[in-house]
């Protein structure tokens, strides 16, 4: 099949689930044309059926806002007229399930049937998508596409209650390639940042205020009372500066590490001993997953998408949001007991085998042969 993936390219979770879908394909033999504003940072290599179309966006001195919706419809139509797309599969609602729309009805004045499939990923939903500047178009678009799917039962639930849904609504869950994180534990490094022997507690996030990250600094204030250890955090984003200020006014900035944005997912959680995530709403949780896939137990909020994840008192635990204490004392009962952690960390590597991508990828095709009636084998 050739289908065409849009997409973030930048760091978040969405982006990152298209490019792993779209390489997935790719290695099946699929034909997969990745589209978006610039390189999906997790896409690296080459393969004869892997390509990348960029969207440039025209400027004009009288845009005071780029139009980037219709550049992006612009090279959908041009992409699927000239690759032959049979199908497009849309990341993320916002905007790109309404520029598939408009690409399928423009290339239906000429000739070509390419339906569209929307993945929702989360905040287009449960954050931007409700906003009243959005909603009407985005809950057109999602009822216009041929096939929808949510990442959670949550999601699921929560685009029924937000929006006027009459389309059938797939879940399909996120995924992750297990090689990808393999744990050697002689390969980490881990003295790097815990010369004494310290456990590594982590956090990789885009430092959004959703993920609560000052509940991350203020968990580890309490744990680091009881066991030494260290703060890793990854990513980067607007709650940084308030993050850094809030760590020295607890006294604990000479133990939390600020690893900035890095791909090197996997070597930073080859080192970590335990995992944090104390997002407010989250419909998935693929960073969680991350940790799991890389034998480190998670210690988690109970909201949205992460029950579904985190399996409470077998990969982690699970606490209501902002609950700071209780989010401590289950850190403080794993990394106290070496046993303990050892067999959680077990256990959630196990848990995380039941979203190897081998397991949700043939899901997604089942839907792409229903939506474009092509059979595959
Ligand atoms: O967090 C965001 O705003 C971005 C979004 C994304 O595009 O990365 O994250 C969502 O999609 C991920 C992949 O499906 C999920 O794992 C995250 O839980 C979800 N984030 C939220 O719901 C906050």
């Amino acid at each position: 099949m050739k289908i065409g993936i849009v997409c973030y390219p930048t760091f978040g979770g969405s982006g990152v689930v298209a490019t792993e879908l779209g390489i997935a394909l790719s290695e099946k033999g699929h034909q997969v044309h990745f589209i978006s504003y610039s390189q999906p940072f997790r896409l690296e290599g080459f393969s004869g059926n892997l390509f990348y179309h960029e969207v440039p966006v025209a400027n004009y001195p009288l845009f005071e806002y780029l139009p980037y919706e219709i550049s992006l419809t612009s090279k959908l139509v041009d992409v699927a007229m000239h690759q032959q797309l049979d199908l497009l599969h849309v990341h993320y609602a916002i905007p790109h399930a309404s520029a598939a729309f408009m690409a399928r009805e423009i290339l239906k004045a000429r000739g070509r049937n390419v339906p569209y499939i929307t993945t929702l990923h989360g905040t287009d939903i449960t954050l931007v998508g409700r906003d009243p500047s959005y909603k009407p178009v985005i809950e057109f678009a999602i009822n216009q596409s041929d096939g929808v799917t949510a990442v959670s039962n949550s999601l699921r639930e929560d685009t029924l209650r937000y929006f006027d849904v009459n389309r059938e609504i797939h879940v399909i869950p996120n995924f992750i390639d297990l090689e990808n994180y393999q744990r050697p534990s002689d390969k980490c490094y881990k003295n790097m940042y815990s010369p004494n022997g310290e456990k590594v507690i982590t956090h990789i996030s885009n430092f959004r205020p959703v993920k609560r990250i000052a509940d991350v600094v203020r968990v580890f204030e309490k744990v680091r009372k009881t066991i030494p250890s260290k703060l890793l955090l990854a990513g980067d984003g607007p709650d940084r500066a308030m993050v850094e200020n809030l760590a020295r006014e607890l006294g604990v900035i000479q133990d939390v590490i600020f690893v900035g944005k890095t791909k090197a997912i996997e070597r930073i959680l080859c080192m970590s001993d335990l995992f944090l995530l104390t997002s407010e709403s989250e419909s998935f949780g693929l960073s969680a997953l991350e940790a799991m896939a890389s034998g480190v137990p998670v210690i988690s909020t109970d909201t949205g998408g992460i029950p579904e994840v985190n399996q409470q008192g077998y990969s982690g635990y699970l606490s209501h949001v902002g609950d700071i204490d209780s989010m401590a004392t289950n850190a403080i009962h794993l990394l106290s007991d070496e046993s303990r952690l050892a067999q959680f960390s077990a256990q959630a590597r196990k848990r995380a085998e039941q979203f190897h991508f081998a397991n949700v990828l043939p899901q997604y095709e089942a839907l792409y042969s229903k939506v474009t009636g092509i059979a595959l084998n």
